[in-house]
């Protein structure tokens, strides 16, 4: 039995990686500076992972901003627009092609972002051509390998596998289907793996996360060929195939007759995947149990972890079984020792939690235990886990007795609007005096340097509360002012005084505690510190209400009021695993609910709920979509429906391909929507155009992802291109996201840029009446 690992986080438990790449691009750092950092992040996650007791370990695991763009610079699938830029060094053209590049009179987009999977991470979307050719163009790889040997590490390279790289990019032209390009794939795969033996490599593990999806008979057919055609060219080499997120199902028969030693389960989001898998297992192939959870924060039962693993024991021996967490390690924070201060995170509760760090001590004990291997500590160990497991489940901090009743006192009426949207929306028409194409922004303003440090000081003590308010006060008038000049028709405060909109919320609910430094990549350089819901979860007084008010006082314009949904907070935060989701996602609708409604009697007249994660919550396989969807548009409908008809309620949502699930967003009923669309360039909304979709609708207009000001053409002909689709009356105007990453400069540039171009908009459709 040995312990294998998929993946360790690689933004470094200080996040040092994030500092050093924000400071290579702002120039404060060399390159060699940058990769040094890279160096040193990936020697210490390989000793630790060492000194743990992980037999085999992950390398190429590392990424400067992404594995799948690392993917597609390892495979030379670069698109002609960065070979053109001019840049000569590899890694400038890779993070050109992450954020795009704008200089020297060059303006080149940033490729497409996405979520992987039903994760918080994103990742760089392949683009794909139909003359595509691929070639073995950086070697990080071979090199991260090397530098893992000379530590003394038999180190397992880590590739997506080529169907699966196939299916997560996009095709850019017409005329061909991405899987075509599978011929010219696997020779360069196999070059990659054969160099990878040649230095001595011994494993490879492949990723093929589209085994446990509903792929179709050809997608089947092509990952079988693959499989067939690297086990020939490298008989010598054991390859590990990771399926993860979800069980094999349908795809089991497939799965197992690959010609791999190892098949990776992820048998915490689908243990029922093991017995179907141990009954039709060939003698050739061994497992990999996944029997500790890669996506959240929970200590391991052991005794339940120990029976899975008896239970394929009994079947196909010791000998045939790998112990291991069950995804890449990427998605849960670093080290559960860096949480020190106990007033954030209570003794109590830390005790119920492994972050990465803690994971690796969890296989390995598991493992021992169930070889029987040293013996009377890890005996220790199992009853203290018992012991642990037992008082959570039994903790009076979890429940709340009167939040139980109220999720039991729901009625149908409170998830509906008063009147039909027809209705709704003339009275807000008259209310709001609002013009064509109106114009707003999705709520957060940049979070400069200063703001985050006025924070930084207000919880250090070196600020205030008063000092500290007073400095976000100011910042709010300025912006609202400066809305005000643009001309931008609803306004928003700015979220000045909050770190993270999930964060934010989740700090001012019972139920929900928090780490200091529980980072977890999203993207790029970007983290987040998801919440820990650990309880019931209630709304102890009013969140936003006093910002919204004050904004709203400065101006005579209207002010949206900004909240996150239920289902946002619930995706976006580590989750209680001892109650089904959507009773905690309800108990959270509730909780938005009451501020949506203190919000209004306040005089707040515009109030949006952010969902930008009702998609990516989305179940994996189509068959569980439908339980899923009911609960979390209802959850949505629970927090939003408290309103009178004319005041008017908006939602956002990012990277959200909606076309199956359109019918669903509709359901929602929100008065406005806005949508994530520019960087696929408004195709996104024919789905709504096919659909009928009959609330407003404000597809960004231009991507806040990337640094690059758009024109106000470019903005002018996305909506040009949006008004044939749509009626104008149905149309706002606004960026695709918050603006929260972005610099002021770049801001206020695209803000006008954006104004105008709504402004020409207004005289174009005039004209045309
Ligand atoms: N919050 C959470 N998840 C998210 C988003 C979010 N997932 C999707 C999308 N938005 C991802 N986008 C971002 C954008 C910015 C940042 C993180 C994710 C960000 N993070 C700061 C950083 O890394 O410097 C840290 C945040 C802080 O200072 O508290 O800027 O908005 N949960
Ligand atoms: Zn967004």
């Amino acid at each position: 039995m040995l312990i294998t690992n998929l993946g360790y986080p690689r933004i470094g438990s200080n996040r040092e990686l994030k500092k050093a790449s924000e400071n290579y691009w702002a120039q404060k750092i060399t390159l060699d500076d940058l990769l040094e950092a890279g160096k040193q992040i990936r020697i210490q996650n390989l000793k630790l992972q060492q000194e743990a007791g992980i037999d085999i370990i992950p390398c190429n695991d590392f990424s400067f901003y992404d594995q799948v763009l690392d993917l597609s610079l390892t495979l030379g699938a670069i698109p002609n627009r960065y070979k053109e830029s001019g840049l000569t060094n590899s890694l400038d053209i890779y993070f050109a092609m992450a954020r795009g590049y704008q200089k020297d009179g060059k303006d080149i987009t940033a490729m497409e972002m996405t979520k992987w999977f039903d994760t918080n991470y994103h990742y760089i979307v392949p683009e794909f051509y139909k003359d595509q050719e691929f070639s073995f163009y950086s070697k990080k790889i071979i090199e991260e390998f090397i530098e893992a040997k000379e530590l003394g590490i038999q180190p397992k390279p880590v590739l997506i596998a080529p169907v699966s790289y196939l299916l997560l990019g996009k095709e850019k032209e017409e005329g061909f289907n991405r899987l075509e390009l599978l011929d010219r794939l696997i020779p360069v795969y196999i070059e990659i793996i054969k160099e990878l033996v040649a230095n001595g490599a011994e494993w490879v593990q492949l990723d093929e996360p589209f085994l446990v999806l509903d792929i179709n008979e050809e997608e089947k057919q092509a990952i079988k060929y693959t499989y067939d055609q690297l086990s020939e060219a490298c008989p010598e080499l054991k390859i590990v195939v990771a399926t993860y997120f979800e069980g094999l199902n349908k795809n089991t028969d497939l799965a197992i007759s690959l010609p791999v030693n190892v098949l990776h389960l992820d048998l915490v989001r689908n243990p029922e995947q093991l017995d179907p898998v141990l009954l039709a297992i060939p003698e050739t192939l061994s497992l990999s149990l996944g029997v500790i959870d890669g996506r959240n924060i929970w200590k391991n039962n052991y005794l339940q972890s120990l029976q899975t693993i008896y239970k394929a024991v009994k079947k196909i021996g010791k000998e045939r079984i790998l112990i291991a967490p069950s995804c890449s390690l990427l998605h849960v924070p670093c080290d559960l020792d860096a949480e020190t201060n106990e007033e954030v995170l209570t003794p109590e509760i830390k005790q119920w939690l492994a972050f990465a760090k803690q994971k690796l001590d969890e296989v390995v004990i598991i493992k021992q235990l169930a070889n029987s291997e040293n013996i009377t500590q890890a005996a220790k160990k199992l009853e203290d886990n018992i012991e642990i497991n037992k008082r959570r489940k039994d903790s009076t901090l979890i429940h709340n007795q009167e939040v139980k009743q109220r999720v039991l006192n729901i009625e149908d009426a409170d998830s509906q609007r008063q009147s039909a949207f027809e209705i709704r929306k003339a009275l807000q028409v008259k209310e709001l005096n609002l013009p064509l194409f109106p114009t707003t922004t999705i709520g957060s303003f940049p979070q400069t340097t200063e703001v985050r440090s006025w924070r930084a000081k207000y919880k250090r003590g070196d600020l205030t509360k008063k000092q500290y308010e007073e400095l976000l006060r100011k910042e709010t008038e300025e912006t609202i002012r400066f809305q005000e000049e643009t001309g931008i028709d609803v306004l928003v405060h700015g979220e000045f005084e909050r770190n993270d909109m999930v964060e934010y919320f989740g700090e001012q609910l019972s139920g929900f505690v928090f780490t200091k430094n529980g980072w977890v990549q999203s993207y790029g350089s970007r983290c987040v510190k998801p919440p820990v819901i650990y309880g019931d979860v209630s709304r102890p007084q009013a969140m936003t209400v006093c910002w919204t008010k004050y904004a709203q006082s400065l101006t005579e314009k209207k002010v949206k009021g900004m909240l996150t949904g239920p289902v946002t907070i619930l995706q976006w935060s580590f989750v209680r695993d001892d109650q089904p989701r959507y009773e905690t996602c309800t108990q959270i609708a509730l909780a938005i609910r009451d501020e949506v409604c203190d919000l209004e009697k306040e005089g707040i007249k515009i109030i949006q709920i952010d969902e930008p994660a009702i998609r990516e919550g989305l179940p994996l396989r189509k068959e569980n979509w439908a339980e899923y969807l009911n609960w979390a548009i209802k959850a949505f409908k629970i927090s939003s429906c408290g309103v009178a008809d004319s005041t008017q309620i908006h939602t956002h949502m990012c990277y959200s391909e909606f076309n199956d699930i359109i019918e669903d967003i509709a359901d929602m009923d929100a008065d406005v929507i806005t949508i994530e669309c520019s960087r696929s360039q408004m195709e996104l909304l024919d789905a709504f155009a096919e659909f009928n979709y009959p609330n407003d609708i404000g597809p960004g207009v231009y991507d806040i992802h990337s640094p690059r000001v758009p024109s106000k053409k470019e903005m002018v002909s996305l909506l040009e291109k949006a008004a044939t689709v749509l009626p104008a009356e149905q149309l706002w105007v606004n960026p695709d996201c918050g603006l929260k990453t972005r610099h002021w400069e770049e801001t206020r540039a695209a803000l006008v840029n954006m104004v105008s171009a709504a402004n020409q908009l207004r005289k174009e459709v005039i004209e045309v009446v």
